[in-house]
């Protein structure tokens, strides 16, 4: 696979005759521009507005495609996923609807543990060769961004095997990769039980050697019954304060640990899942500025009953985003248009907190809303072209792809 040119495209673009959703913070609804046009120099917006206001210099000597009327909007991003893993976990799958229990799954072998042993197994160019096929369904509906989690190595080793097979798929496709550690994710086999020592492994030596490589962008744990309490992932955390790294948090998916007010507390980008959030939580992630990252998939894959306090997180302004949580044990969802389909239908978000959930607030919770995420002058030129006549079609059809062109950093 040759590897792409990851520079900005070169020179002046313009994108004329387009519907604009331009997402931006502060105006009404989706930021709608009817007549609209984006100009873009080397890869980065310069204008983006009504066309008739486009400076006149803009259209010199650019390269110019009509968009025909087509609605553009900001390329999509998918702020959460475990994209990189090995094998599947279809057996399991089969295995559930055949009615076993989770606890029979997992002395058969399975849950979690059974894709660590997979990965271990797997080399870096196998890792890589297994996720494109994902990456690229995610492309294909538009995506510019997608986040990647480590945390199905759990050793120094293979952690650092996944977050590089990350790094390369950054540089084999057309496409933004932001790298998460996610050490604390679950226990491995060798740590015999003992969660204390394992997070005192991640903290002291498996994050510190990620880091000192620069191979994560942010760290991520799962604060859960089933995984790791509050105090164990505020000694990662710390860590990665003292690192200088951001935190997110796998907050409050199956029961309720104040995991929201943790991320909070430690100023996270994001916490995600939330569930069983409760309003403290909510109040507490709204002061500090803690994206609500909310995935549909894993509640509609688990067959959970509780949903996302998404009441609350209007109440109290929690911004809220839109992920699929691609992984393959609860979310094997490689969709982000049939993502924002669910997030409506079963959580109720209306159309406007879907597309910006899948754009604006995607990259807030990436920390990269200076990057991109909106069609505004400034921003990279990551676009996303429709064929569609208004933007509730991209929330409300399920399994169709309208995408006309896809566009990342002006190419
Ligand atoms: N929450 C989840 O739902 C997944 N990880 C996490 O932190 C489960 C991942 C898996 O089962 O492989
Ligand atoms: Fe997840």
């Amino acid at each position: 696979m040759a590897a792409q040119n990851k520079s900005r495209a070169g020179g002046l673009h313009l994108w004329r005759n387009a519907r604009l959703a331009t997402m931006a913070e502060g105006v009404a609804g989706l930021g709608i521009v009817d007549k609209g046009a984006i100009a873009a120099r080397d890869g980065l917006i310069v204008y983006a507005g009504p066309e008739a206001d486009m400076p006149s210099a803009l259209a010199q000597g650019a390269a110019t495609t009509d968009c025909e009327g087509r609605w553009v909007t900001p390329g999509l991003i998918d702020c959460h996923t475990h994209l990189v893993h090995a094998g599947n976990r279809a057996n399991e799958f089969e295995m559930r609807l055949a009615g076993a229990t989770y606890e029979e799954v997992a002395r058969a072998g399975g849950g979690i543990v059974s894709s660590v042993k997979s990965l271990r197994a797997a080399s870096e160019d196998e890792l890589v060769a297994q996720t494109l096929p994902r990456l690229d369904a995610l492309m294909a509906e538009g995506v510019t961004t997608v986040e990647v989690k480590s945390g199905y190595g759990l050793d120094l080793g293979n952690e650092r095997k996944s977050l590089r097979a990350a790094r390369q798929l950054d540089k084999q496709r057309p496409v933004t990769v932001r790298t998460t550690f996610l050490g604390a994710h679950a226990l491995p086999p060798e740590a015999k039980g003992d969660k204390d020592a394992f997070v005192d492994l991640v903290a002291n030596t498996i994050l510190p050697g990620i880091a000192a490589e620069g191979l994560a962008d942010a760290v991520d744990g799962f604060c859960e019954g089933i995984a790791f309490s509050p105090e164990q992932i505020a000694r990662v955390f710390d860590k990665a304060k003292a690192l200088g790294l951001p935190v997110k948090l796998h907050a409050d998916q199956l029961s309720n640990l104040h995991g929201a007010e943790l991320a909070a507390r430690y100023g996270a980008l994001s916490a995600d899942h939330l569930e069983y959030t409760d309003e403290a939580g909510a109040a507490a992630m709204a002061k500090a500025g803690t994206v609500a990252t909310i995935l549909p998939g894993a509640y509609y894959f688990i067959r959970e009953t509780r949903k996302p306090p998404v009441g609350l997180f209007r109440q109290h302004g929690v911004k809220m985003a839109v992920a699929t949580d691609n992984n393959p044990g609860t979310s094997p969802l490689t969709s982000l248009l049939l993502t924002m389909n669910m997030a409506a239908t079963l959580f109720g978000l209306t159309v406007e907190e879907c597309l910006a959930g899948t754009t604006r607030e995607a990259a807030r919770a990436l920390g990269l809303l200076g990057q991109t995420g909106t069609l505004e002058a400034g921003k990279s030129a990551d676009l996303a072209i429709w064929d569609i006549e208004r933007p509730a079609e991209l929330v409300y059809r399920m399994g169709f792809n309208p995408l006309h062109a896809r566009i990342w950093r002006g190419q």
